[in-house]
């Protein structure tokens, strides 16, 4: 088998080759080190068959896993997948009767209320999941607004929760997917549109919290078989790479998927592949390059980290940017 290079030992490789001053390099060093450390921990959460699976599943490099549970009795429900430095944490929501309902509830307040060895939330950002394709979403208001928002402390509540409506293929019943391009057709998006409105409201009005929700499609497989392709998770990607500290952030560049049917079909507001490469680009920038005096030269100095990052959530298309290569140089310049 062939062991991949992680990232961090890229960027070293990198670093060793730079033609820089050695007491810059050191500095690069020592930043690259601290930031080695840094592990991000998600909390997927949402009623059982929404789709945390499944989005988990599409989302991240999932084979190479670890599997466990939480270690206390009240996360021992909570599946812990440990992918290197991302934790990803799936709990069920509510919905599932009293008991199993309390026992959850009681599951993510406990996760939510622990922090890590700095003394901060461990828990750095909750991915709730709702399902598209029911009406009734009574339950999963209850969970955030009576489980998750006030447990989720300090300020910057809004940064921290984000609320996803999966399976906008089936939220008509089948109906207005133009499953050719895989996209909404008006009435749908119309549809799914006013879902977040009223989810948004309903937030507003139960915690004064103020969140923007999303739509996608996480896709179905069958026997490992794409049959419905996903939408918008490059969309999903890039909210959650953006709510993630950018000291966190490169812990995603190893671990999200390679496979590009993932990040190919979403909506046209943004080229969210060409802003998850950003904020990447964004922890160079900011706490690698962090003290050291290199003006513009960090893109020049991690070319191979660059063409790492210039591959994940899909090749770079479109006319404007030819290369990984080129990409970078654009940004870093
Ligand atoms: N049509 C459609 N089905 C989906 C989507 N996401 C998940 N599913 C299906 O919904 C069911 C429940 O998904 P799963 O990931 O196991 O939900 P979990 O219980 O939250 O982990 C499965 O049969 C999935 O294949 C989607 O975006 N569209
Ligand atoms: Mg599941």
């Amino acid at each position: 088998m062939v062991m991949e290079r992680d990232i961090f030992e890229t960027m070293q490789d990198d670093l060793h080759s730079a033609k820089i001053p050695e007491d810059e390099k050191n500095k690069l060093m020592r930043n690259l080190l601290t930031l080695r450390k840094n592990e991000i921990n998600l909390l997927i959460t949402g009623a059982t068959g929404c789709g945390k699976s499944s989005t988990i599943n599409a989302l991240f490099d999932t084979d190479k896993a670890k599997i466990g549970t939480g270690a206390d009795p009240e996360t021992m429900k909570i599946d812990k997948y440990n992918l290197k430095n991302l934790i990803l944490w799936d709990s069920p929501g509510l919905g599932d009767g009293k008991e199993a309902d309390e026992e959850h509830s009681k599951g993510i307040i406990e996760l939510l209320n622990k922090t890590g060895g700095n003394g901060e939330a461990l828990i750095d950002l909750v991915l709730v999941i709702l399902d598209g394709s029911t009406r009734d979403l009574g339950t999963s208001y209850g969970l955030i607004n009576e489980v998750i928002i006030p447990n989720l402390g300090g300020n910057n509540k809004e940064g921290r929760i984000l609320v996803a409506i999966n399976q906008a293929d089936a939220a008509m019943k089948g109906r207005y997917w133009d499953k050719e391009n895989n996209k909404p057709e008006r009435p749908l998006i119309d549809f799914l549109e006013e879902k977040v409105q009223s989810v948004r409201n309903r937030i507003k009005e139960g915690t004064g919290v103020d969140i923007e929700p999303i739509y996608y499609s996480a896709g179905f497989k069958e026997d490992g078989e794409l049959q419905e392709r996903p939408y918008n998770l490059s969309k999903l990607m890039y909210f959650i790479i953006k709510n993630t500290p950018t000291k966190k952030r490169l812990a995603y560049v190893d671990t999200i998927s390679r496979d590009d049917n993932v990040w190919r079909y979403n909506d046209t507001l943004k080229d969210y592949n060409k802003e998850i490469k950003l904020s990447f680009a964004e922890t160079l920038k900011k706490d690698i390059a962090s003290g050291a005096d290199i003006g513009g030269d960090i893109g020049k100095i991690f070319g191979s980290a660059g063409e790492t990052i210039g591959r994940t959530a899909g090749a770079i298309v479109g006319g404007v940017v030819g290369t990984a290569k080129a990409f970078w140089n654009s940004i870093f310049s």
